[in-house]
């Protein structure tokens, strides 16, 4: 397995984000003291986060083209651009990485700085529904999507689907819900249960829970299979879940 360096995060690093109570809970924003606790607050939120970056390593070391872009679209702090970056055995390649918080683009910055990695890496504070994709081996949106409003979130794939090359890949990881309430109901209880097992408290939880209300917005695994084959991909497999996050593999087919 590729060598896929975690983000360093010191003890004053820990997410205490939502720790005391608000009298008004506004919408969840990616500004600077989210940026601050980033890696720890990831860890601890997504279930798989830690496996899914090193396959994402994984990933990039089997389909990373000669000569070719890798994106990192939505990149934070960089986890899965590090992970690309020490997974590529590819020559020629170059990784972009983009995120519209100048907060979690100027800590990149420095993370990418502490990497030394050969492959090179260019950061672009801008948003990714009007960034150009082209000549591209890799895209991954590694729990972007959902952050997306749900009408332009197919004209972001199918813009992603024209810029990659034939065989080139979409790793797309996401939270998800379930068209059946039980199930919904079952797998959100177990998701909690994930959080609280990670030392967040009840308040910690409803409060994140009430800010992220309308502003990341899940779809089922079908609703995201069927939108990625409509912008053009010809086979997308489900390659992790654990509750109610996922990853899909999205190929581009290989006749251009
Ligand atoms: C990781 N991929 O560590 N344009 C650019 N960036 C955006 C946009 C947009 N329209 N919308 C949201 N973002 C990372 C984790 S976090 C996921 C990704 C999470 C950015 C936003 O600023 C944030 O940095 C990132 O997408 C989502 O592998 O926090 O659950």
């Amino acid at each position: 397995m590729p060598d896929s360096p975690t983000l360093p995060s010191k003890a004053d690093d820990i997410d205490r984000v939502f720790a005391n109570a608000r009298t008004e809970i506004g919408k969840f924003r990616f500004d600077a003291a989210v940026a601050r606790v980033f890696p720890d607050m990831i860890r601890r939120s997504v279930p798989g986060y830690t496996l899914i970056l090193p396959m994402i390593g994984v990933i990039a070391s089997r389909y990373a083209q000669p000569d070719s872009l890798c994106y990192d679209l939505g990149c934070s702090l960089g986890g899965a651009t590090l992970a690309m970056r020490h997974g590529i055995n590819a020559p020629g390649c170059r990784i972009v990485g983009i995120d519209n918080s100048t907060d979690m683009i100027e800590r990149c910055e420095h993370f990418i700085a502490l990497d030394d990695a050969p492959t090179p890496v260019e950061l672009k504070c801008a948003d990714i529904r009007e960034t150009a994709i082209e000549n591209a081996s890799i895209v991954t949106l590694n729990f972007t999507l959902q952050f997306v409003s749900p009408e332009d979130r197919l004209p972001l794939l199918h813009r992603i689907h024209d810029g990659l090359r034939p065989g080139g890949v979409l790793v797309l990881s996401e939270k998800i819900c379930f068209a059946d309430s039980d199930e919904q109901e079952r797998q959100e209880e177990l998701y909690y249960d994930f959080k609280r097992a990670n030392g967040y408290s009840e308040l910690e939880i409803s409060q994140k829970r009430s800010a992220l209300e309308r502003v990341l917005i899940p779809e089922t695994i079908d609703a995201h299979k069927e939108r990625l084959h409509q912008a053009g991909f010809e086979h997308v497999v489900l390659w992790y879940q654990c509750f109610n996050f996922m990853s899909l593999l999205a190929i581009r087919s290989d006749s251009p």
